[in-house]
């Protein structure tokens, strides 16, 4: 097993496809061979590592520190993670990317572009819905701000693509950064 790992993060609204891709892209590497790889995910992270934590500004920033901290050990180790959380603040992002380059593990963002008014069509969870019927308050996108990223190594405009095209471009990043 090959000792360069790389932190992918996909930031992107609620329903935009973070998880599926992931998931996906997870498959595609473990059947290439060769190199470890891990998901973290904002769900099950939720449930251990950030269960403390809710959805307030402040929380979120702590959520993506701590998601991106452990994204530096697992990738400095050699592992592909591939991290899927909503992560809307900038300023947040970025400072994960610094903790990154600071320490020499490739580190990749990618922006999972879809508009409001699909994912909201999607609402594969029914969160939008109860937003609307004001059930569900400070939700990301409709009542809480998102700030898309400005310089993503990767857009993945996927209302416009399958989930195989958008893996086969996460392959080509990686590819292209020398990790795989
Ligand atoms: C956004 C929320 C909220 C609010 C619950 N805003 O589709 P999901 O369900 O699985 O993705 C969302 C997830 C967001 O958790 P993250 O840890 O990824 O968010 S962050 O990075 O902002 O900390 C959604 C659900 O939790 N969810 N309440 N208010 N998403």
């Amino acid at each position: 097993v090959g000792q360069k790992g790389a932190t992918l993060w996909m930031t992107g609204l609620s329903g935009s496809g973070k998880s599926t891709i992931a998931k996906a892209l997870e498959e595609e590497l473990v059947l290439r061979g060769g190199k470890h790889v891990y998901r973290l995910d904002g769900d099950n992270i939720r449930t251990g590592l950030n269960r403390d934590l809710g959805f307030s500004e402040a929380d979120r920033g702590e959520s993506v520190r701590r998601v991106g901290e452990t994204s530096c050990l697992f990738s400095d180790s050699g592992t592909i993670t591939i991290v899927s959380l909503v992560s809307p603040y900038r300023d947040a992002r970025d400072a994960v990317r610094k903790r990154h380059e600071d320490q020499g593990i490739p580190f990749f963002e990618v922006f999972l572009d879809v508009p409001l008014e699909e994912v909201q069509r999607r609402d594969p969870k029914g969160l939008y819905k109860q937003v609307e019927e004001g059930k569900l308050k400070g939700f990301t996108g409709v009542d809480a701000p998102y700030e898309p990223p400005l310089n993503a190594e990767l857009r993945l405009p996927n209302m416009e693509m399958t989930i195989q095209e958008c893996v086969d471009a996460l392959i080509r990043v990686l590819e292209a950064g020398g990790i795989l």
